[in-house]
C-alpha cells in the first residue's frame, strides 16, 4: 500500500493467473482460498475489483454445508432466498456463475449462513 508504483491490480491479480482467458473474460474464484463459506469478509474481497459482463464468479464450497443462491436485492438485504421458487440456487460445491451486466445478490441458503458474511452483492459493468 505505501508503494504506489506496486498499485496495478485489475484484470491480472494472481488468483487468476492459472485460468485462461477467453474473449477478455475473467474468472474469479470468490473468496480466493478461503472460498464461500462463514466469517469471509467478501466486501474486502470485492473491493479493487472490477467486474464486467460474460466475467465468471466460481464458488467453491463443501456442498454438505453450503449452498448459492443468486437472489433479488431484497434476498440479499433480508438474508433470504428469495423470489422463492425462481431465485437459481447452486449446490454443487463448485459453481461457475457467468455475470450478466447489473448488479447481482448472492448468498448461502443455509439459515445463519448469510448473516454470518456469505452475502455477496457484485456490480458488473
Ligand atoms: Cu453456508
Amino acid at each position: 500500500m505505501a508503494v504506489p508504483v506496486l498499485n496495478f491490480q485489475t484484470s491480472s491479480s494472481s488468483s487468476t493467473s492459472t485460468t485462461p482467458r477467453t474473449a477478455g473474460a475473467t474468472t474469479y474464484l470468490v473468496g480466493d482460498a478461503a472460498g464461500w463459506t462463514r466469517n469471509v469478509d467478501y466486501g474486502g474481497w470485492l473491493a479493487g475489483k472490477t467486474f464486467r459482463a460474460g466475467d465468471v464468479l466460481v464458488f467453491k464450497y463443501n456442498s454438505t454445508f453450503h449452498d448459492v443462491a443468486w437472489v433479488s436485492k431484497g434476498g440479499y438485504k433480508k438474508c433470504t432466498v428469495s423470489p422463492k421458487g425462481f431465485a437459481p440456487v447452486y449446490r454443487n460445491g463448485y459453481d461457475a456463475v457467468t455475470l450478466p451486466r447489473g448488479t447481482h445478490y448472492f448468498i448461502c441458503g443455509v439459515p445463519g449462513h448469510c448473516s454470518a458474511g456469505m452475502k455477496l452483492a457484485v456490480t458488473v459493468y
